[in-house]
């Protein structure tokens, strides 16, 4: 019993913490359309869950209405909206930062409004924009970047005047403590634009940008990795076509290595985002899919070494103007309540992301084994060991799991206190080999902390 206690004792003051402290946080999540004290409080849940930052919602002021995309829509650069005031953002963001959670904010910057064009708030005024008023055509660079995206005024970001307003709101955001921004609409904008606005700001904040890539459009994401991060977009087409059984998952092992992807430094990756998740439900995934389905995806997307992934977190919606829920999560309404979808929060997401960031020593695929088909595993170095079963029947292999012998936990079926584990346990032998046995459509990962102390290994 003494014994028990001490090592107890040292696991909880010494190793434990001190590998988490160590390991550095690799995935992030977007609380789409969350208030900040909502944020502000959710902070306190997955910041000991590991997530390094939060993409909020556009905090500028805009359009009214009651659409989740009014806030596209942008009047001026004030940070008043629905999700709250200039004073609940700041306070979120120094709550954040307390759980080691970074705000990345959703920056508008390509447009404002649809309408007139006369923003007294900024002030911008009709000079400041551009004037192709036709839709756009993909085919003409000019066309993409110079006229009104959706018949949203379409701003002069060559322009010293505006560059400055723009950074000026993007600094005055630093200024609160924020550390990340994603670009929105940034194909619509040329990359040396952005470049000139970045030069703007403190050297180490955070960039990505959203550049929807496409095969035979004359703008590139490439164009734009001088200046940060870019989202790839095939990711979660690719996701999609695979885990919805279009594909099978043994062809998913070098997509890391795919032509004409972003490397993996520069990619940000996410099975859905807002948008995909109303305008693609065909081809990306979504909580809308099979739930199952849906968390095995985000297993592959947390454990395979390609990009900084991106965990959506949804509401849920009929049609796809439908906008947020009354009730905010913290603030009336509960996550799993079927308002507030929170997937960041569902156990084995949140479980893969620890196991993203505890084997990021390990930024390789190794022992990779296929069935030839829809089940997979592979491991990450000897730091993490994770088995996806995509298929339809169940799975049973002696598989090599590249880990120090010892019994692990289960990441995904239950949590591992210091001598226990509520889920299944997996027993790695001294030559590294275990027993892998999976139903349909389900994951197993294992890691360095997920190992049971031997005193328990009965
Ligand atoms: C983005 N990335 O490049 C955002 O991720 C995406 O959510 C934004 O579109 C878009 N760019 C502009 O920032 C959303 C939404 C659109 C909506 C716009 C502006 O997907 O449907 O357009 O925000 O609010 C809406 C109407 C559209 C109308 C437009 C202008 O849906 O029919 O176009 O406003 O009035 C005439
Ligand atoms: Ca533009």
């Amino acid at each position: 019993m003494i014994v028990r206690l001490l090592l107890l004792l040292g696991a909880v003051l010494g190793l434990q913490s001190e590998a988490q402290a160590k390991d550095p946080r690799t995935a992030f999540v977007h609380l789409f359309e969350w208030n900040w004290d909502d944020i502000a409080k959710e902070c306190a849940v997955i910041g000991p869950m590991g997530y390094a930052a939060v993409q909020v919602s556009p905090p500028q002021e805009s359009v009214p209405g009651n659409a989740w995309w009014t806030r596209y829509q942008p009047i001026g650069y004030e940070i008043v909206g629905r999700s709250g005031d200039r004073k609940q953002f700041a306070e979120m963001v120094q709550e954040c930062r307390k759980h080691n959670v970074d705000i990345y904010v959703d920056a508008v910057i390509n447009h404002m409004a649809a309408g007139p064009r006369n923003y007294p708030a900024v002030p911008y005024v009709w000079n400041d924009f551009h004037d192709c008023f036709e839709p756009i055509d993909y085919g003409d660079r000019g066309k993409i970047q110079f006229c009104d995206l959706e018949g949203l005024n379409d701003l002069k970001t060559e322009s010293e005047y505006v560059r400055d307003r723009i950074a000026n709101y993007l600094n005055d955001l630093v200024s609160l403590g924020v550390r990340g921004f994603r670009i929105d609409a940034a194909k619509h904008i040329p990359a040396s634009d952005i470049a000139a606005i970045i030069d703007r700001l403190p050297k180490d904040i955070y960039i990505f940008q959203e550049v929807i890539g496409a095969f035979g459009e004359p703008v590139s994401e490439f164009e734009y990795v001088g200046n940060g991060d870019v989202t790839e977009f095939k990711y979660g087409n690719v996701l999609g076509s695979h885990f919805k059984g279009q594909s099978q998952l043994k062809y998913l092992r070098d997509l890391r290595n795919w032509q004409g992807w972003l490397d993996s430094s520069d990619a940000i990756v996410f099975t859905d985002n807002h948008d995909t998740q109303r305008d693609r439900p065909f081809s990306v995934m979504s909580f809308k899919d099979d739930g199952a389905r849906y968390f095995i995806a985000n297993v592959f997307m947390l454990a395979y070494p390609y990009g900084y992934p991106k965990v959506m977190s949804s509401f849920a919606f009929e049609d796809k103007d439908q906008g947020r829920p009354e009730s905010g999560v913290h603030s009336g309404a509960e996550c799993f309540d079927g308002q507030w979808i929170c997937e960041h929060r569902w156990q084995g997401i949140a479980a893969m992301v620890k196991f993203r960031n505890v084997t990021s020593g390990a930024f390789s695929l190794d022992n990779w084994w296929d069935n030839g088909a829809n089940q997979i595993a592979f491991s990450r170095g000897d730091l993490g060991f994770v088995a996806i079963n995509g298929g339809s029947f169940g799975m049973s292999q002696r598989l090599q799991t590249g880990m120090p012998e010892g019994t692990y936990c289960n990441v995904l079926s239950g949590q591992r206190s210091d001598f226990s584990c509520s889920g299944d346990r997996v027993v790695v032998d001294p030559s590294g080999f275990a027993d892998i046995v999976l139903s349909s459509t389900n994951a197993l990962a294992i890691h360095r902390d997920s190992k049971l102390q031997s005193s328990t290994e009965n």
